[in-house]
Parts: C-alpha cells; structure tokens; sequence
C-alpha cells in the first residue's frame, strides 16, 4: 500500500526531492532544437513563476489555474509552479477551441490562465467572465517569463495536504459535455509509484519522448511526472505526430515512448530510415492495441510494446503488464496497487471468460466536479470505466469494446475492435474502424471504415479482397457488410476514435 506523508506537495517532491536525490546538474528537458533544461533551470524557472503568481497575479492556494500551450518546457514549468503555490492545475489542449474552454472554465471556476502566447486567441475568445489571463513566450513587458527574471531563484512550496486537489483534468470521452476530475497530490505521486515503478522500471538515465500533449493525463504522466520521479529526463515535442516521432528518437536517444497504437502502425513504415536502438520501453495507450500492431512492432524492433489502459478519471494506467509478462492481445494484469474485476450491470462479479463491465479501485479514484455523473461511473467503491472485458482463467484482461460499442446483428454479439484488429492483419490496410449501422432485417450490420496505404485502389476488387481476407480469420458473421475507404478516421484531440461519428455517417 502506498502512503505519503499528510502534508505533501507534489511539485515539491518531483522537482526538490528529486533535486536532493540526484543533484541539481542533471536534464530534466529538452526541446527538439536542442536545448536542454537541467534540473537546476527548472528549479529556479518554476520557483521564479510561483514569485509571479503569488505576488503579482494574486493567486492563493486552492485558486484553479488554467494552463494552455503546445508541449513546451515552459508549459512544463508553469504546471509545477502553479501546484508548488498551492494553486490548481486545469489542464487543456491547445486544439480546444473558444466554446468548449469556456465549458470548462466555467465547470471549474478558472480565475487566472497562462498561456502561451501562439494559444491565447481561442482562449481571448472564450470571453470567460472575470478570467485574468498571462500569457508566456511573447514579447510584451507583462509576459510571465519577463517578469519571473525579476523575482528570487528559491520559493519555498505551500504545505499542500496530500489530499488537497492538485489538478482538474477534462474528459469529454468521445462525446457530450466535459467533466472535469479533480485529482489529490498523492494521486500525482501515485501513479507514478504504481504503474511506472512497477511496470516501466525508469531510471535516471532514461530519456521520455512521445505524442501525447500535457493536457491529456497520459502525456502529463509519461512526459513529466514519471521522469521528474526518478531524476530522468523527457524530450518535449510541440509536434510530435509520426513524422517528427523517429528522427527525434534517434537524434535524442529516447530509451522510453509513450504514443498510441496507431502512431506505432504509422512509423512502421519509415522505421529502416532510423536508428532506434536507444528504445527499451514502448507504452500504447489510449485506445486498444491490435494483436496485429503488437506483432509488426515486435518483429521489426524486437521490443514488446507495453500494452495499457488508463483513464482520465483515474489519472493514468491502472492495467498493464511489463516485459515477459506481456501477454499480446491482452491489456495485462492489474498493475501492483490497483484492483479489477468484470462485473454485470448490477455490479456481480461475472465468470472468467465471460464479457462484462471493467471495474477497478486503486489509489486513485473518479471525482468528477460538480456532476451527476459521478453516480454512474463510480459504483459501491469500484470506478466503472465504460469498457467491456474478459478476465481470462489466468487473471489476464482481455479488451473486448466500448460498452456502448458493441454490435448486435443477427441475435449475434460482434466486438468491433476484433474485426479491426483482423483488418489490421492485411499489408493493405493502415487503419480501421468497425461499427454497427442500422438495419430492418438484422437489428445491425457490421460496416469497416479503413484507410488503405498509399497506392492501394479503393475499388469493389479492394472490398471484395478484404471481405474474402477477413472470412479467413473470423467467423463469416463477424465479416463486414460493407466497406468504406475514408481518407482518415475522425478522432478526439488526444487520438481516441469517434465511433459515433462513424456510425452518424450512415452506411458508406
Ligand atoms: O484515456 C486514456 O486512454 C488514458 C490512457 C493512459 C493514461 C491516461 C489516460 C487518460
């Protein structure tokens, strides 16, 4: 079991502490021009910006601070500052636009922002009530980096209890109105000393790199929690698609990634270009990892990809499996600390091998503020993901669909995500999505939306061709009716599909 102290700040302990444990002279970030923060220049930058806040902007402990920018140090910084002043982090994307950050900063009662100068206009837009807004990285004689050069190199961290909320992470899911999660400073610790302890094993000479953005919990937890923690270093990229993702791991000698499993299917076919010895752990998360995706990755860099799933309402990845545990095709195991089992909707625990809802409880929970929809996803102490799995006899989870994701055609239960991941087998397929659409006679028809490598015709013989290759794999009535050959998926700004989308567009 894990405990901290009652009075814990967690930017204290992931910047002083780890100063204390591994000297002041070591990188914590670089950028891809080079340039490289050591630990000493963290401190005193985010000690600096504390001054400014508190002193200048009149932020007091328990404020929300809404923070917005590409993946940046400074972003970075900003983040540690606000929690060492006892302030609450309200972390965005830099893709959310007007509309939807004046939801969120009206749910979570931002009264000061810091932004990046390039993200302010959406933000100036939002019009959001009584918001003062600072922005970093512009020329102006008010901008918080000019400002910080003017205060002291130290400030001492407000003595935050390891219960007070730290940070408020939004989830929209794939839909509807966001909600926002408040998480603890334990929580911030925590996730690192379960499933990064546990499951990466980092040490200080690892260096982190990978695509998803500060305002997604799982590149908060993979890009600067988890390396702050053991004295490492990460890499942060402000563009960080596929292109950029393979030279700048081979430039910089990245030994961990963090990316999604269609990022990992999308480098594959540069990755001869690059050097990428430096690699030894490849998380995905984010969506479901095809068997497919594992198996391509593993024979052509002869690493297993670290399979997860994670949440924002739990802050980061609460299954997974490390090294030869790894079982592909599989999530993994419950990572030491936290607890799953698959229940019924009543919340009954179901047999193993048999589908139902995912519901974990670790050292983290759901608190959604202000949301009647807290009622749903936590259920007698257990946190209801919204996932469906099977628990194998061997206790390995085994990802089945989204619980509003699965398909009925024909009296037939069909998992989406393993008919992709039978799509994903073919060398002629990049990406796929499979959906159920309405249909008189079957209650549903299955229908594949793929995207097709270059070159490859999107013509009757290419659906012919898939159909024929998927009846070769799955049982016939698992087979896609139709076939739909989109230029791209749609997808959230952290990567996750939008199903509904599919599904709205009607039969191809
Ligand atoms: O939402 C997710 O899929 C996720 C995955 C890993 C870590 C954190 C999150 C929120």
């Amino acid at each position: 079991e894990l405990r901290y102290p009652d009075r814990l700040n967690c930017a204290a302990e992931l910047l002083d502490r780890t100063v204390e444990q591994f000297g002041a002279g070591r990188p914590a970030f670089r950028s891809p021009s080079g340039e490289v923060w050591s630990y000493a220049r963290l401190q005193s930058q985010v000690d600096r910006i504390a001054h400014v806040l508190t002193s200048d902007l009149g932020v007091r402990p328990g404020n929300r601070v809404l923070l917005r920018g590409p993946t940046t140090p400074w972003l970075a910084a900003c983040w540690l500052a606000v929690l060492k002043a006892g302030a609450v982090a309200v972390t965005v994307l830099a893709q959310q636009r007007a509309a939807e950050l004046a939801t969120m900063c009206e749910i979570a009662r931002v009264g000061h922002a810091l932004c990046d100068v390039r993200s302010v206009d959406d933000l100036a837009k939002a019009e959001v009530p009584g918001l003062r807004i600072t922005v970093f990285g512009g020329e102006g004689p008010d901008d918080l980096l000019r400002r910080a050069e003017e205060k002291p190199e130290r400030y001492p961290p407000v003595a935050t209890a390891a219960d007070d909320v730290a940070l408020i992470a939004f989830t929209s899911g794939t839909t509807g109105r966001p909600k926002g999660c408040m998480h603890f400073h334990r929580d911030v610790l925590a996730i690192a000393d379960t499933f990064s302890r546990h499951i990466l094993k980092p040490t200080a000479d690892d260096v982190f790199a990978g695509s998803p953005p500060l305002g997604f919990t799982f590149g908060l937890g993979g890009l600067v929690i988890f390396p702050l923690r053991v004295g490492a270093s990460s890499l942060l990229l402000e563009q960080a698609g596929p292109k950029q993702l393979l030279p700048a791991i081979a430039e910089h000698r990245v030994s961990v990634l963090f990316t999604a499993p269609t990022a990992y299917r999308a480098i594959l076919d540069e990755l001869d270009a690059y050097d990428v010895s430096s690699l030894r752990r490849c998380v995905s998360a984010g969506e479901n990892l095809p068997a497919a995706t594992w198996e391509s990755w593993h024979e052509r860099t002869g690493l297993r990809l670290i399979n997860g799933i994670g949440a924002t309402e739990l802050l980061h990845i609460f299954i997974s499996a490390a090294d030869e545990a790894i079982r592909p095709g599989t999530t993994g195991l419950p990572v030491p600390g936290w607890h799953a089992r698959v229940v019924d909707d009543s919340g009954h625990p179901v047999p193993d091998g048999e589908p139902g809802l995912l519901a974990v409880r670790g050292p983290v929970g759901c608190r959604y503020l202000a949301d009647p929809r807290q009622r749903a996803y936590v259920r007698d102490g257990w946190n209801i993901t919204g996932d469906t799995y099977v628990r194998e006899p061997d206790g390995y989870f085994r990802y089945v669909a989204r619980a509003d994701d699965m398909i009925i055609s024909a009296g037939y239960n069909i998992a989406g995500p393993e008919v992709e991941d039978a799509l994903l087998r073919h060398p002629d397929v990049l990406e796929a999505a499979v959906v159920g659409q309405p249909d008189e006679l079957r209650g549903q028809i299955v229908v594949a939306h793929v995207v097709l490598r270059e070159g490859v015709p999107r013509s009757e013989a290419t659906v012919a061709v898939l159909r024929d290759f998927v009846k070769g794999e799955l049982v016939p009535y698992k087979c896609p009716r139709e076939i739909a050959f989109p230029d791209a998926l749609p997808r959230t700004p952290t990567g996750k599909l939008q199903r509904f989308r599919l599904r709205a567009s009607g039969s191809p």
